[in-house]
């Protein structure tokens, strides 16, 4: 498998919830790398471009509007296929079919409310992770534990 780099965001609320260290541990037991992180509020501007692709969707004026409404964790995250390893971790965007024992199974009764974003694509990846982040912020560490990940 490739090496990936993915982007993903817990969604406001997870720090009002006191849940952004489960997800956090979640994803680290799963063995990604966390390369960035930082806590942030979302300009509009950015939360726009963010969801470009929704741009007209009826749920696209909600979506900004939680988006921004109080702060995110914004992270990159680095492993062999991460992109999808990381999408099967957080489950079905739709908040009915995400299955228990993901992190939308567990912890989001709304599609709009889903907690967490994760990149769908090595495009998206790269995108994504341009927006929220300067190269400077990004760290390409190794911690030795290969063989046991
Ligand atoms: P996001 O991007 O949560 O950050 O999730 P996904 O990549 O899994 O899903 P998406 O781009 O299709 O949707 C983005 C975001 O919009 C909300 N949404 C989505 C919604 O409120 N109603 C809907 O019908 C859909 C499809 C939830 C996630």
């Amino acid at each position: 498998m490739a090496i990936e780099r993915t982007f993903t965001m817990l969604k406001p609320g997870v720090l009002s919830r006191r849940i952004a260290g489960e997800i956090i541990s979640r994803i680290e037991r799963k063995g990604f790398d966390i390369i960035a992180a930082k806590l942030m509020r979302i300009p509009r501007a950015l939360a726009e471009a963010h969801y470009e692709e929704h741009r007209g969707k009826p749920f696209f004026d909600e979506l900004v509007a939680y988006i921004t409404s109080g702060p995110v964790v914004a992270m990159v995250l680095e492993g062999d296929a991460a992109i999808s390893m990381l999408r099967k971790l957080c489950g079905s965007t739709k908040a009915e079919e995400a299955a228990p024992g993901t992190i939308r199974g567990d912890y989001a009764m709304h599609t709009g409310l889903n907690i967490i974003h994760a990149s769908d694509s090595v495009a998206s990846a790269e995108r994504e992770i341009g927006l929220f982040f300067k190269p400077e912020e990004i760290i390409d560490w190794k911690d030795g534990n290969d063989g046991w990940i």
